[in-house]
Order: structure tokens, then C-alpha cells, then sequence
């Protein structure tokens, strides 16, 4: 038995190497919750529990998910054995409904302390890796298509992306297709464009706009309209040639079974936040492979904490068609690892070490912790 002794939350605010534009926000900076939990036998964890603008992108915004986390959940694994992760997380379970991205920050922390302690990366205690790199797309959202060019010729060039996810629906259809074909036909064969609409159209508006990203080269459609709207991305996917990708939609192995049964989506962007941890992507993931959906390892552009932890998940995965989106830390202009992940060569590398297999800088986390303490050198 290892007791849960201390679960310390706080959040570190980041900026973005340039504004990063989606439909329902425009980014200049990401926050992010860090968990640390400190264990009887000396282990300490560490979990990221990431969203994307406040809480226009999901239910749960970063000072919620510090909420959840330290009003609620730590009690409750006060009283468990940091030895039996799974069942830590079924006590919160049967007293905390939803929160998952609070959920999955503590899963990640408790699975972290586990593989240091038992001298395992998480990817084996998930079930075992099956692949020691994920490759990575990168998304263009600057707003400007000179600029977006730009951004992808350098990492074509440098070898570091050759998957592009475009971020449309915030201009009319028009604009926005004529702003990918533009960016389709620079690139023509050496990369893959998909477009992320972020649930901006409605069904009609969606038609249109498929058939015409269709002509322009596109090879994946992520998430067109509504989340609620599962009847309509079923038909949608029905009409459309070009395979529809479900994001916002997917919280979950029980929503991965009906969209399934729908036939709403022929990819899954499974993501481990908005899953409920884990475990929990890794059934959504289950679900998918089992009905034939491809998969593609998706990011709530976490920092290097939580893209990690979605690397050791998708590392597991038998079949991962479409590749992984992990680029979260790329998206930052700091730096809060000792050791930055490694990318190159169009893919990221999982670790090997145990846990994570990553070490927090702790001078960069404390500089950049929305809490931190001020000390004035100088009298006002
Ligand atoms: C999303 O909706 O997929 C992932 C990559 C990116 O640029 O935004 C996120 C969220
Ligand atoms: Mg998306």
C-alpha cells in the first residue's frame, strides 16, 4: 500500500509562438492545469489537464478542472492505494459525474507514479507498446494563407511535418475553401491537408462545403457541424467521399459505441482528456478498431505532460491509419520540460523511461505558474 499523501493543482499560463485561430477562438496563450501527487513511498506523479480557450472549446475550463480536482477528487483518493490506479479512479467515478479532463490530469499523475515505481513506461502498463514513434501533423491557424504556406514549407523542410490539419469555419465557405485549395495546391503531393471545421456549420452549409473541399484535395473532414447533432454527421458522412473525422462529439467509450452504431464517422480523433483519462481513450480507441473507424491520435494542445501521456496511449494502439496530432509543446514558446520531447523526422518518440519518462523544469514551471509569488527587488 502507498498512500495518496499530498495532490497539489496550479495553473501555468504559456504563450503561443503566434495566434493560433479556430473557429470558436483565437489562442494567445495556453493554460494549463499541472497535478503533481506525492506518494507515502516517495513517488510523485505528474498529470496535465489541458483546454483550449477557456470554456468556449468544452464544458470544463482550467480553473474548473483545479476546482474539481482539489474540492472534490482529492479527498476522495486520500483514502486509496496508489498501488491500484483503477480502482482510485473507480472511487472518484462513483462520487465525481463527468469533469473528465479533471479525471484524466489525476489518471495521468497516478499512472506516472505507478511506472516509476514498478519501473515501467505508462505505454506498458497500458498493455504494452507497439510502436516506439507516432507521426505527428501540425496545424495551420495563423489566419493568413501567405503565412500558413510559409509555415509548411518550413516543416517540410525541416523534416518535422508533412500532415496538415487547417483550421476553417470562422470565414464564409467560400473564403475558407478558397484559402485551403490555395495552401493544397503549394503543397500539392509531398503532404496530406485536412480541414478541422470545430462544429461551425450547420448540415446544408456542410454539403456544400465538403463537395467543394473534395475538389480542392482535401483528405479528411474533422467534425462539421454540432456535437449534438450525431443524426446529421451520419448523413453527412453518408454523401460525403471525403471520410469525416468526430472530435467534439467523442467523450467517451459510450459515445464511441453510438456514433459507431450510427455510422456518423469513418475517424475517430481519440483524445484522452476529453475521454475521461486513459483508459478510458483506450476503450473509445477498442470501440473504433472493433467496428472498423480508423484512428487518429487527437490533442487538446496539451504542454509536454499531457502530450506525452497521449503518446504512451496511442503507442499501444494496433492500427493508427491517420496518425497523431501530438505537437501541443511545438505550439508553445516555453519550454517546461528538463529534456524537450523528441520530434524529428515527421514523428514524435515515446519514451522508454519509466512513467512518462519526463522531468518537470521547475524553475520555468514556477515563473510561469499563474499563482507565482512576486518578489519586488525594488520598493513602489
Ligand atoms: C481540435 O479541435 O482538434 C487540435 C489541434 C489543434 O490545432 O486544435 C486542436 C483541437
Ligand atoms: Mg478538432
Amino acid at each position: 500500500m502507498a498512500q495518496i499523501e499530498e495532490i497539489e493543482t496550479f495553473l501555468v499560463d504559456l504563450p503561443t509562438i503566434r495566434p493560433h485561430v479556430l473557429s470558436m477562438a483565437t489562442m494567445h496563450r495556453q493554460t494549463i492545469v499541472v497535478v503533481r501527487i506525492r506518494c507515502s513511498d516517495g513517488v510523485v506523479g505528474i498529470g496535465e489537464g489541458t483546454t483550449i480557450g477557456g470554456l468556449s472549446y468544452g464544458d470544463e475550463s482550467p480553473e474548473g478542472i483545479k476546482l474539481a480536482i482539489d474540492t472534490y477528487i482529492a479527498p476522495l483518493l486520500r483514502t486509496c492505494d496508489a498501488l491500484q490506479v483503477a480502482s482510485a479512479m473507480a472511487a472518484v467515478d462513483r462520487f465525481v459525474v463527468g469533469n473528465h479532463f479533471a479525471k484524466s490530469a489525476v489518471e495521468t499523475a497516478l499512472l506516472d507514479a505507478l511506472g516509476k515505481r514498478v519501473g515501467l513506461p505508462v505505454s506498458e502498463l497500458l498493455g504494452g507498446r507497439l510502436r516506439d514513434e507516432l507521426p505527428v501533423a501540425w496545424t495551420l491557424a495563423s489566419g493568413d494563407t501567405g503565412k500558413d504556406i510559409d509555415e509548411a514549407e518550413q516543416m517540410l523542410s525541416s523534416r518535422r511535418h508533412n500532415i496538415f490539419k487547417l483550421k476553417i469555419g470562422k470565414r464564409a465557405i467560400v473564403a475558407d475553401v478558397a484559402h485551403v485549395a490555395a495552401i493544397k495546391k503549394a503543397l500539392g503531393d509531398r503532404a496530406s491537408v485536412r480541414v478541422d471545421v470545430n462544429q461551425a456549420w450547420d448540415e446544408a452549409s456542410a454539403s456544400r462545403g465538403l463537395a467543394m473541399l473534395e475538389d480542392a484535395g482535401v483528405d479528411l473532414v474533422e467534425q462539421p457541424i454540432a456535437r449534438s447533432n450525431r443524426a446529421g454527421l451520419a448523413r453527412i458522412a453518408v454523401r460525403s467521399t471525403v471520410p469525416i473525422m468526430a472530435d467534439e462529439t467523442l467523450h467517451g467509450p459510450e459515445d464511441a459505441f453510438d456514433i459507431a452504431c450510427r455510422g456518423a464517422a469513418e475517424v475517430f480523433a481519440v483524445k484522452i482528456a476529453p475521454s475521461g483519462g486513459l483508459r478510458a481513450a483506450g476503450r473509445v480507441a477498442a470501440i473504433a478498431d472493433a467496428a472498423g473507424i480508423g484512428l487518429y491520435g487527437g490533442t487538446m494542445l496539451e504542454a509536454g505532460i499531457g502530450t506525452i501521456a497521449s503518446a504512451h496511449l496511442f503507442a499501444t494502439f494496433p492500427r493508427l491509419a491517420w496518425g497523431t496530432e501530438l505537437f501541443g509543446p511545438l505550439l508553445l514558446t516555453e519550454e517546461i520540460l528538463v529534456e524537450p520531447l523528441s520530434y524529428g523526422d515527421f514523428a514524435l518518440k515515446v519514451p522508454h523511461k519509466p512513467g512518462l519518462g519526463i522531468e518537470l523544469d521547475e524553475d520555468r514551471v514556477a515563473f510561469f505558474r499563474r499563482d507565482r509569488v512576486v518578489t519586488r527587488t525594488y520598493s513602489a
